[in-house]
């Protein structure tokens, strides 16, 4: 049923009457993005009454709650979505056409939230959608960062950073809740005072720097179910009552200081994806919201429970990787110095409260931090870790007699670093890797010491995506055409998708199929022409790579790749050959040098090619400038082959590879994170898969790594590209790319030579090419793959993972809040 202020006049009144008291301006005076915040006040209005209504319900039923504690939420548009899921886009889409207004114009007006850097911050917000849609009660907690994500531009074909202001305009949103705002502390010291009525030692944090912590309140709407949830981000103010009292004392100077301390804090997200920096002002970070989200929630908790100690019966707290692990050493401080429970009550409750998901097992992504800036920065909470430590090491001491190799590799601290894996592991009642793959790997390497310790804490979730944004939205002539075939209850229950496996040679089917991939395909080409300036061929095989630029994730082996196609094409012009289009899109961390030389790489590569008359545009290689999660959602529904090739082994999961699978494209990768339970799910014969095995890869690691010399000495091909890249052919500068090549060949390079396998996969991936070209050439073939890949789809629903996180880890209560 649609709500009374989605009828279509109502609709139009609001927005109109919105537009006036917001800019005292008529519809026709206002700008489109005037008319975007008017329109979106008009939907937030719906919102926060089933926003009430939620709270109510929650209130009546207590349920147990999951806070999902998490440094990134990668949210993209909201308005959009908040249409889908309240049902109400088709009529809010004709009513604004009555009012001569196009609703994508109107919703290209909104700034992408982009509180995150690639898979962990989206898996983030997909999950907060299928919380919201399965019904149960989730906070999100993160930080308000006042600039975001950066922006990309691509200026001669370099990666050029720009601030993202998304809060410029106001963004409506989000809520301002002052009556809910916390004091955090950093630095001072700990004095220890003798209590003589509990007979034991007290603990007093003094001279400490304090920060006001603000919350912002989102709205997060199920899917057709009235349910809204908060995701609840922080802001920094600086404390005026503390700073009255330091100019009485003469302590300007702290004041001042204070004063820097709420501005930088939440200044700006690290654009950092799997690796980690190290910088004091992301510890602040992490324990700003941490403090503040644990406060809010034990606040939230004795407001209608008075025993601390049943905390775990209502309150779950899941940690989004290392990030937010500073969460369980600030719970034991809490209940201890705050609730004055003793050392073990509090521990106990702790580990029933606390669980961990780990997202990499990159050595350089892996926070450990110096002691002396962690116990600088938070002394009580560094002397908490330091007793969680001592405690440990005695467990270890006991399982393990005389065995020193097992501390030194499984201490919290060790070598003067806290690491925060293993206090979250040690404290978290679950540890769970993001694919089955990522599990095992994690279980019988990385964390092999702790599995065989504590093996009933490790379980396997694999990733999962949210249909709603990446299909309902994202793709209106497929989800559409869905429902035609199999009715719209794949909404809510993706499984339904293998409905359409009797369509798979249904020539009809198959030719309806392909007709919304090629309207896809020119949607998509209408971007890149009016965003890129390039005109490509909607006929040619969009073959796309679009995520985080990484050398792990192996962008470089795809242009290598593209260089050999174009050599063959120009030395075979007789060649029969099907045209291509390569679409990159990536983000390369700011301080990341070889990373931007792989994107300067990327389109000095696109520049020759494209511009090659010689070669009949049977090639082209378009760089897609500011990848994120709006023109995401354009760039999956268009794509023919999905590029998901990193090293096996190193893609814990990747979330990319299941969005282009539920629009219809085959993955061309290796046997890598999630990629193995694709295949599992869509059979070999409907993906394209090379490269070695992670076993193998894995194998060479521990052995010294492989000798890529070998291939450059034996395939001239391989080494023919290789040379180009040092030669002048794709930049006068014979420099530009010598730092590319010698990451590959050079002895000196570190760890060692090419130390992700791309010439150790160059062939394997050019034969999958090969086979790529042969099975799209067959029209019906490549129909059916591609029909069958969107019917495999649907296990990677994240309302699946966010089931079996629920079943296994959380153990919450179904909430009803829509009456029937
Ligand atoms: N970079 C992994 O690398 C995974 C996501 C979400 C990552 C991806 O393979 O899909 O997490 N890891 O689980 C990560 O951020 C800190 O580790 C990612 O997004």
């Amino acid at each position: 049923m649609i709500d009374k202020q989605f009828e279509k006049e109502e609709f139009k009144k609001s927005v109109k009457e919105n537009v006036k008291f917001l800019y005292r301006k008529t519809l026709e005076e206002a700008t489109q993005e005037q008319i975007f915040q008017a329109v979106s006040y008009t939907v937030k209005d719906v919102i926060i009454d089933n926003w009430l209504k939620s709270q109510k319900a929650y209130e009546k039923q207590d349920p147990k709650i999951v806070y999902y504690m998490s440094m990134e939420f990668l949210m993209g548009r909201a308005l959009g979505n908040n249409l889908i899921n309240l049902g109400a886009y088709g009529e809010v889409k004709e009513a604004l056409e009555e009012l001569g207004l196009d609703i994508n114009c109107i919703e290209d007006q909104e700034p992408d939230p982009a509180l995150g850097n690639g898979g962990l911050g989206r898996l983030a917000a997909c999950f907060l959608d299928s919380l919201a849609t399965l019904n149960y009660c989730a906070y999100g907690c993160g930080i308000r960062y006042r600039y975001g994500m950066f922006k990309q531009e691509i200026r001669d074909g370099y990666q050029v950073e720009a601030p993202d202001n998304w809060l410029k305009n106001g963004y409506p949103f989000e809520l301002r809740r002052p009556e809910y705002a916390k004091e955090v502390h950093f630095g001072g010291y700990v004095r220890v005072e003798w209590d003589p009525v509990k007979n034991e030692n007290k603990f007093i944090h003094e001279g400490y720097q304090a920060v006001k912590a603000v919350p912002y309140d989102m709205p997060i709407t199920g899917y057709n179910n009235d349910v809204v949830n908060t995701l609840r981000i922080w802001d920094a103010e600086p404390i005026v009552d503390f700073n009255l009292d330091s100019f009485d004392k003469g302590d300007y100077h702290n004041a001042v200081e204070q004063e820097n301390l709420a501005r930088t804090i939440v200044e700006v997200l690290y654009p950092n994806d799997n690796h980690m920096a190290g910088k004091e002002l992301r510890l602040k970070q992490q324990y700003f919201f941490v403090s503040a989200s644990l406060q809010a929630a034990i606040a939230k908790y004795k407001k209608t429970h008075d025993d601390i100690t049943k905390l775990h019966e209502k309150v779950v707290f899941q940690m989004n990787d290392t990030h937010p692990t500073v969460a369980v050493a600030e719970l034991m401080r809490i209940l201890i110095d705050e609730e004055g429970l003793g050392w073990d009550q509090a521990w106990d409750i702790t580990t029933k409260c606390c669980a961990y998901t780990n997202h990499t097992i990159m050595s350089e992504a892996l926070e450990k931090w110096p002691i002396e800036l962690f116990s600088r920065l938070l002394p009580r909470v560094y002397q908490i870790i330091e007793e969680i430590n001592r405690r440990f090491i005695l467990e270890i001491q006991q399982k393990y007699p005389g065995n020193f190799e097992k501390i030194k590799k499984m201490a919290i601290i060790y070598d003067g670093q806290v690491k925060m894996a293993h206090l979250a592991i040690v404290a978290g009642y679950s540890v769970n890797g993001v694919a089955r793959l990522h599990t095992e790997i994690l279980k019988n390497q990385e964390l092999k010491d702790f599995y065989e310790m504590m093996p009933e804490k490790f379980n396997n979730k694999t990733n999962g995506i949210t249909q709603r944004r990446f299909l309902a939205h994202g793709n209106p002539l497929l989800a559409d055409w869905v429902t035609d075939k199999i009715g719209p209850d794949w909404i809510t229950d993706l499984s339904q998708l293998s409905k359409l496996k009797v369509y798979a040679d249904d020539e009809k089917a198959l030719q309806e199929f392909m007709t919304i991939k090629f309207k896809n395909k020119e949607r998509l080409a209408k971007y890149i022409l009016e965003h890129n300036g390039v005109e490509v061929d909607p006929h040619s095989i969009f073959d796309i790579q679009v995520k985080r630029l990484h050398e792990y994730k192996r962008q470089l082996l795809n242009i290598l790749h593209v260089i050999y196609l174009y050599n063959q094409i120009k030395a075979h012009p007789e060649m029969d050959f099907y045209p291509r289009t390569f679409i990159f899109g990536a983000k390369a961390s700011a301080a990341y040098a070889r990373a931007k030389k792989i994107i300067k790489l990327i389109n000095c590569v696109a520049d020759v090619v494209n511009n090659d008359a010689s070669i009949n545009g049977k090639l082209k290689v378009v760089f897609i400038e500011n990848y994120r999660v709006s023109n995401a959602e354009i760039i999956f529904a268009a794509a023919d082959v999905s590029e998901q090739i990193s090293t096996a082994s190193k893609e814990a999961s990747g979330t990319g590879n299941m969005k282009f699978m539920l629009n219809g494209a085959p993955t061309l990768g290796t046997m890598d994170g999630a990629n193995v339970e694709i295949v599992q799910e869509v059979g070999e014969e409907n993906a394209f898969i090379f490269g070695m095995s992670s076993d193998q890869i894995i194998n060479y690691e521990n052995n010294g790594g492989y000798d890529p010399d070998f291939i450059y000495n034996t395939d001239p091909e391989i080494r023919q590209v290789l040379m180009q890249l040092i030669n002048g052919t794709f930049s006068s500068d014979t420099e530009m790319f010598r730092d590319i090549y010698n990451s590959l060949l050079d002895k000196r390079n570190m760890p060692r030579p090419d130390q992700y396998f791309i010439l150790g996969d160059f062939r394997s991936y050019a034969e999958a090419q090969k086979r790529v070209e042969e099975a799209y050439k067959d029209e019906k073939r490549w129909a059916k793959m591609a029909l069958l890949n969107t019917a495999c789809s649907g296990k990677f629903t994240s309302d699946r993972t966010i089931q079996e996180y629920v079943d296994d880890i959380w153990h919450l209560d179904k909430v009803v809040v829509k009456e029937n």
